[in-house]
């Protein structure tokens, strides 16, 4: 560390660990041996988030917000910045030359590429991007996994439980864009430095709270809810033995209220009801990915059966779930609501 010459003597940090430094490091401590594949696909994966960042924070200068004129497989209205997500997203997944497989939220069909990839990628490009025309923070989700040996690459390689995932994280584009990634031993965040071009690691480790009063549910939507469901805000909102009420916090974008349920603890849902009867989020780029760096970080993330999401094994690219997750503390406590429904 030296101290510069211009101004106030500001610490320089000369050391600093890049999301590269980082990832090859890692290679070289927990698999020696390995080709270096996963490792060169995740360096395309933050070259398409910083793509992305650089297009969301221009997007009002150069006319990209609103809508695209289009629909997504699902019916959504596009808007043009998801069309431009997803297709930043595809290009340097098929440029990697690593990936066999892709499923994007914005494609009704499994994307197959040609060549050896050894990977299948299931991510939503810009997710919450209802937000976006607001300037509120939106994210893109990703979850990673092996193709098994001797496959060509097809359908059932991605009709596979979340518990099989080799990497998943998010990159949420707010004051800064933060990419948050596990490779299954452990959570670890960094924040783009737009003047280096690089993703600094900011938030070695990262631990959630066990326990903390906040919940984060569209409570609009409590009308729909099923009695357990019901019962659970309940508890939390007119507390039976004196303690204080939770507080209540929802932006409305996936990425930033799991961003903020980790680094603060409490919880966050989107439960299956009565007018989606199978919950909104998708399970393969949106539940398996979240619960996978939740369980890392230590929380819990279940189904609105209070099942275990990374354990279920989904038989269609774009299947909903109904999604509770958060601190262990919190998610057990619901947990003990949703029982009740079995
Ligand atoms: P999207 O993938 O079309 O952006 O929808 C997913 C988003 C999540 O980010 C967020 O948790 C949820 O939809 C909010 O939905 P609602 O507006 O119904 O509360
Ligand atoms: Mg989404």
């Amino acid at each position: 560390m030296i101290n510069s010459n211009e101004g106030p003597s500001e610490p320089i940090q000369t050391d600093i660990i890049t999301l590269t430094r980082f990832i090859l490091t890692q290679q070289i401590k927990t698999a020696p041996n390995a080709t270096g594949d996963l490792t060169l696909l995740l360096n395309s994966l933050q070259f398409a988030f910083k793509f992305i960042a650089h297009n969301i924070r221009r997007a009002t200068l150069v006319n990209l917000i609103g809508l695209s004129g289009s629909a997504n497989s699902t019916g959504d209205d596009q808007k043009k910045l998801d069309v431009i997500g997803d297709e930043i997203f595809i290009n340097a997944m098929k440029a990697s030359g690593k990936v066999k497989l892709l499923v994007s939220e914005e494609q009704e069909d499994l994307i197959v590429f040609d060549g050896d990839g050894k990977y299948a990628v299931v991510c939503d490009p810009i997710d919450g991007s209802s937000n976006i025309d607001a300037g509120v923070s939106v994210g893109t989700i990703f979850g990673i996994y092996r193709l098994p040996e001797n496959s060509t690459g097809s359908i059932k390689d991605v009709l596979r439980p979340g518990h099989e995932m080799v990497a998943a994280g998010y990159t949420m584009y707010g004051a800064s864009a933060h990419l948050v990634l596990t490779t299954g031993s452990g959570v670890n965040g960094f924040t783009l430095d737009t003047a280096l071009g690089e993703f600094i690691l900011t938030h070695p480790d990262i631990r959630m709270p066990s326990a903390r009063s906040i919940y984060s549910v569209n409570e609009g939507n409590s009308l729909y809810w099923d009695a357990a469901t019901l019962a659970y805000f309940d508890s939390v909102k007119f507390p039976k033995d004196g303690s204080k009420p939770y507080s209540a916090r929802y932006i409305g974008s996936m990425v930033a209220d799991v961003h903020r349920t980790i680094l603060y603890g409490g919880m966050f849902a989107y439960p299956s009801d009565k007018k989606t009867k199978n919950g909104k989020l998708r399970i393969l780029y949106e539940g398996f990915p979240m619960a996978m760096v939740i369980e890392q970080a230590g929380g819990l993330a279940i189904d609105s059966n209070g099942n275990r999401i990374l354990d279920i094994v989904p038989t269609e690219i774009h299947q909903r779930v109904g999604v509770w997750l958060g601190s262990k503390n919190e998610i057990q406590k619901a947990k003990s609501f949703l029982d009740r429904k079995n």
